[in-house]
């Protein structure tokens, strides 16, 4: 069974419902579709069939339902938020990521960067990894390639949900290609880490949490002001700067609630811890020139995903975590308020792999660091990548 690129909900094998997208009918505003997205959407007559109770096993809707105003073929759409199905959805296998971590963390130019990792991965393994819809292409090449890869520069904050044409609606849907007879896909859906500091984390649109397979939760260590204050004469400072983690943390739980996503800790922006080796004498100095420490290799782009590494890795940034005063974060995901268990595991990446400087990227370019670890994680159960 797959999952709706938008919601995430589970896609329901007796309910189908369509859309007529001709443009000739009138379109009408479409309360279920504007919860979900977060700003108003009007769509064409909607159409809706389910199995009735008894079918014969096997049972299909009809093949192509037909608008009954302009007679137009219409497109399947979910049941639940009217997102229009990429072509043969419901026979694909669609694994879920959300983005979450404050303000500034991280979550954007991670993906920008991911991304690109995943394609090479996918080279490498002989599996294309590609857009899987023109938005998707339109959309990752105008907000995440290009300010990044053309302009040398980083990218605009997200916007809140509300605000009129913000990207991070639309999902990022990549195909990853035929795997077990079945085409796979990953879902990324970014957020604003603004929506999710503020109580408006409980509103529908933010509801994909509680669906998803996996939840990237990005900490940012240059917020601990501790390891601010020792970089400062070796980095240049940050501009942005993002809100409370552990209140982030708690409302993206809350939304979770009953969910079972796999929970994914990421240590962001590693290439600035890892710049503390310079640091004469300090504590962090010694821990960043470990040669036998995990968080100094990168095996991420090896063959398969190595579990081994993996617990090794998420053992030493738990032990990292704790140091950046992170120990409340560390205890909510080891023992959540709600007490049903959360899978979880930390890890440690860095999308540039040195630090900006101003509003552009380090000369050096970029050397991405550990970055497919949290995503073969997720991808690990389906063996796919
Ligand atoms: N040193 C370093 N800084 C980073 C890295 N990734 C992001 N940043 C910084 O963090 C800021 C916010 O990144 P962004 O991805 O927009 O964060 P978002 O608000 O969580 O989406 C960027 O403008 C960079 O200055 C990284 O890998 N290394
Ligand atoms: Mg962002
Ligand atoms: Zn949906």
């Amino acid at each position: 069974m797959t999952k709706c690129p938008r919601c995430f909900h589970p896609v329901d094998p007796n309910n189908y419902v369509w859309m007529c997208v001709s443009g000739r009918c009138e379109a009408k505003p479409d309360p279920a579709a504007s919860a979900f997205t977060g700003g108003p959407v009007a769509s064409g007559p909607i159409l809706q069939l389910r199995q009735a109770p008894g079918a014969a096993p096997g049972w299909a809707p009809p093949d192509g339902a037909a608008c009954p105003t302009c007679n137009e073929r219409t497109p399947e759409v979910c049941a639940m938020c009217h997102y229009r199905y990429p072509e043969g959805w419901r026979q694909a296998q669609a694994t879920c990521i959300a983005m979450a971590g404050a303000r500034a963390t991280g979550k954007s130019l991670y993906i920008a960067v991911v991304i690109k990792q995943l394609e090479q991965l996918g080279e490498r393994l002989g599996c294309s990894v590609e857009p899987a819809t023109q938005l998707t292409q339109t959309n990752y090449q105008t907000y995440y390639e290009k300010p990044l890869y053309e302009e040398r520069g980083l990218m605009q904050s997200t916007q809140r949900a509300d605000v009129e044409g913000s990207y991070q609606r639309e999902p990022l849907i990549f195909s990853l290609g035929l795997w077990g007879g079945v085409r796979r896909y990953v879902v990324i859906r970014d957020v604003a880490g603004e929506d999710l500091e503020s109580s408006a984390s409980q509103a529908l649109h933010l509801s994909f949490f509680a669906n998803a397979d996996g939840v990237f939760f990005m900490f940012d260590p240059l917020k601990v002001s501790e390891i601010r204050d020792q970089l400062m004469d070796l980095v240049p400072s940050q501009l942005r700067i993002g809100g409370e983690p552990k209140t982030v943390l708690s409302n993206v739980l809350m939304s979770v609630g009953i969910g079972t996503p796999k929970v994914a800790v990421i240590l962001s922006k590693f290439d600035a811890l890892q710049a503390l080796r310079k640091v004469d004498g300090s504590e962090w100095s010694q821990l960043m020139a470990n040669p036998g420490a995990a968080y100094l290799r990168d095996p991420s782009m090896s063959v398969r995903y190595n579990d081994v590494d993996g617990e090794l890795l998420h053992q030493e940034v738990r032990s990292l975590l704790l140091k950046l005063h992170a120990g409340p974060l560390v205890a909510a995901v080891e023992n959540p308020t709600s007490g049903a268990p959360i899978p979880f595991r930390f890890f440690a990446v860095s999308a540039l792999g040195d630090s900006p400087i101003g509003e552009n990227i380090h000369s050096r370019g970029i050397a991405p660091f550990r970055c497919v670890d949290p995503v073969r994680w997720i991808l690990s159960p389906v063996g796919v990548l």
